[in-house]
């Protein structure tokens, strides 16, 4: 087989791409490791960034996002039985929106079937050939059955765990990793959100999150030590936990109920560089890991997606290699900002087993800085509404 960008993942890096690259008649086959229902089964992001909300525009997937998505101008942030406002759009001029990962992905799904994109699923054996060549090669077996595609260039949008990042040579690659004492524990559940936006909460019992995915699903996380597993904890036990973590009028407010979905999520900051080896990008959480404190992790995959989807349609449409020779470089600067605010609001918000008394009143003292000065705010506002490209 034969295509001009072969991509690796079907998550939602590498469909947008996909379908970016579609709009622009630029052909793409989609290799993905397990079945579809399976990667639409996955419940992650909730918060996208406008910047994200433009690209789904021109790949022609944001139609449901505007009927469906709910509009967030602000969050609110509790800590010490007090609770304030970050107001995004009067310090920023932008909101965000409240829209799942795996709507987004649904609607790039459709978008491709409508389009005859070709996508394998279930694909083994995904190796990449001569990526530092003119002429790459991706080969694969789908039930046992040896193929092989033809390519310009190879897309690795597969995920922290897929095979693309490995394919960079170890005297090239440099990784950089922080991996954090404490896990998230999040459900899902058929409730009303206990308020219209995120609360990020700091409690002396650690950190917690109330989120939403509509006004009748709701999402909740509290940090849990690294060890833990999600079935060790009842409904009623996180409920509880959660309960106590929350400012009084919060918690009596809460509407509780089964949960759908449970799950740990380890915490994590990590970057590879480069995210260019010959004619192999790196795009997403190939490249790069953030905790989910800030909702950076799907917004920093599409600020690569745009900075890749522009260097291919320049090579293609224009001749131009600049923006090819310079995808590394571009996609790590932004990648390193919002490394830094997903670190620093992480550290901000959770309590770490090592943390001494005065380490605790330093966390406590920002919290009071940020509530009372509106240059803090406003800082944390540019970076959680999503830095410019
Ligand atoms: P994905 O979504 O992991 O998709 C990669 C795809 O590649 C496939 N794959 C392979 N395919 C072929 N061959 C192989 N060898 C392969 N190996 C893997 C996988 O099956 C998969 O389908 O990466 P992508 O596309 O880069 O997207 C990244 C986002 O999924 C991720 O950054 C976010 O979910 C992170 N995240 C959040 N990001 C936000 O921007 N806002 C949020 O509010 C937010 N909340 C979260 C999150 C992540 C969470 N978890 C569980 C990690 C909340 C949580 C709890
Ligand atoms: C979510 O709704 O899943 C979510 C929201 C905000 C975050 C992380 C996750 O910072």
């Amino acid at each position: 087989m034969k295509t001009q960008v072969a991509i690796i993942g079907g998550g939602p890096a590498g469909l947008l791409l996909a379908q970016l690259l579609h709009v622009r008649g630029i052909d793409s086959i989609v290799l993905e490791r397990r079945s579809r229902a399976h990667v639409l089964g996955r419940i992650r992001a909730g918060v996208l960034e406008q910047g994200l909300v433009r690209l789904l525009e021109a790949a022609g997937c944001a139609d449901r996002l505007h009927a469906e998505g709910h509009v967030h101008h602000g969050t609110l942030i509790a800590h010490a039985d007090r609770v304030f406002r970050i107001d995004f759009s009067a310090l920023t001029g932008s909101p965000v929106v409240v829209y799942g990962q795996t709507e987004v992905t649904r609607d790039l799904y459709a978008a491709r079937d409508a389009a005859r994109g070709r996508t394998e699923f279930e694909v083994e054996a995904v190796t990449i050939h001569g990526a530092d060549t003119d002429a790459p090669q991706v080969s694969y077996a789908v039930g046992g059955e040896a193929r092989r595609i033809e390519c310009d260039f190879v897309a690795g949008c597969d995920g922290f765990h897929g095979v693309s990042r490995r394919t960079i040579p170890d005297t090239v690659r440099r990784e950089f990793e922080k991996v954090y004492p404490f896990g998230w524990l999040g459900i899902l559940s058929e409730t009303p959100p206990v308020s219209e936006e995120l609360i990020y909460a700091n409690s002396e019992r650690g950190f917690a999150l109330c989120s939403m995915r509509n006004p009748r699903l709701s999402r909740y996380y509290i940090q849990c030590a690294p060890g833990e597993r999600a079935e060790d904890w009842s409904d009623a036990a996180f409920w509880d936990e959660l309960r106590r973590r929350l400012p009084a009028d919060t918690a009596a407010a809460l509407v509780t109920g089964p949960s759908i979905e449970k799950s740990i999520a380890p915490l994590r900051s990590f970057v590879c560089e480069p995210m260019r080896w010959g004619r192999l990008f790196l795009c997403g959480d190939a490249a790069h890991i953030v905790p989910p404190t800030g909702a950076k992790g799907l917004n920093t995959a599409a600020s690569d997606v745009h900075y890749l989807w522009h260097a291919l349609c320049d090579h293609y449409l224009n001749g131009c290699d600049d923006g090819i020779d310079r995808y590394s470089g571009r996609a790590l600067a932004r990648v390193w900002k919002a490394e830094r605010f997903s670190w620093w609001f992480s550290g901000l918000l959770h309590r770490f087993p090592d943390q001494s008394a005065f380490d605790l009143k330093m966390q406590a003292a920002e919290l009071e800085f940020l509530r009372t000065n509106t240059a803090a705010q406003q800082a944390l506002a540019e970076n959680y509404v999503g830095l410019p490209y």
